[in-house]
């Protein structure tokens, strides 16, 4: 079963993308099954917030085009300390175009971003513009998630859709790091890593539509790889700390999945 194998050995599978292998790994290294969404408004508040949970993290996701003042500066000082502190940067840009529309914004994307978010509404050939633009750019290491299910209330992802989409997922499953999904029944190949938002200790819900559980509920119960939490650290007190705090919780919890 997927979630009851290390990752360690998922890491070996001869079907592993690269770019899965490279977050198996910078997981393992770091100890960290954690991914911290940076949703603040300005680049000067990504950067602090940035630096802060580094040494926790083994990916930061960002939705730059919600941060203002961000310059071709602040997208360096972000690859610095990626490449200081060992961690991947994730692009949640969702895109759902046509294949030609998003291979034309994915190249924006490609230099900069390790990975970036899809929907797989526009089906298959979305990824392939994708991939196209990824075997052009051979020396960096580059990957997607594609999301699968979503958070909140009221979203209009059928069974139906969760199954095409993880059919995509196999399909291009070279680039494919992984889905973005919310059941442990979605991904049964345990070279696929499931990436799991909607993580928070203090709120269950907010006045938006988003719903939070537990750590302990999102890596046991719903199967996440690797958890996704923004405001529960971003605007907590001391980031660093609770950065840490949510870091050894979801590894604890992990390593107790896999001794099972
Ligand atoms: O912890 P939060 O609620 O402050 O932030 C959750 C983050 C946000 C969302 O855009 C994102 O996770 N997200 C996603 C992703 C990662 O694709 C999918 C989803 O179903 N729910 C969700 O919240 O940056």
């Amino acid at each position: 079963l997927r979630t009851q194998l290390e990752f360690k050995e998922r890491a070996e599978l001869l079907e592993t993308s690269k770019i899965a292998q490279k977050i198996f790994k910078i997981s393992l290294e770091k100890k960290s099954n954690l991914c911290v969404a940076v949703d603040v408004d300005t680049a000067d508040k990504l950067l602090d917030i940035a630096e802060k949970v580094a040494p926790h993290i083994c990916i930061l996701k960002t939705h730059i085009d919600a941060i203002n003042g961000v310059t071709d500066s602040t997208i360096n000082d972000l690859q610095l300390l990626a490449k200081q502190y060992n961690f991947l940067i994730m692009e949640d840009r969702k895109m759902a175009d046509i294949g030609n529309t998003v291979k034309l914004q994915y190249k924006k994307l490609v230099d900069w971003a390790d990975l970036v978010t899809v929907h797989s509404v526009s089906g298959g050939m979305m990824l392939k513009g994708i991939q196209e633009v990824i075997n052009e750019n051979t020396d960096h290491c580059r990957g997607v998630f594609i999301v699968a299910e979503l958070s909140c209330n009221g979203n209009l992802i059928s069974e139906q859709y969760i199954k095409e989409t993880v059919k995509i997922a196999e399909e291009y499953k070279d680039i494919v790091a992984g889905l973005v999904c919310q059941s442990h029944d979605v991904i049964s190949s345990p070279s696929l890593l499931q990436l799991t938002p909607g993580v928070n200790i203090k709120n269950t819900n907010d006045n938006l539509g988003q719903q939070y559980q537990s750590p302990s509920d999102i890596i046991l119960t719903k199967g996440a790889d690797i958890a996704v939490v923004g405001r529960g650290i971003y605007q907590d007190d001391n980031p660093a700390e609770a950065a840490k705090v949510y870091k050894e919780s979801l590894w604890n919890t992990y390593l107790e999945r896999v001794s099972n």
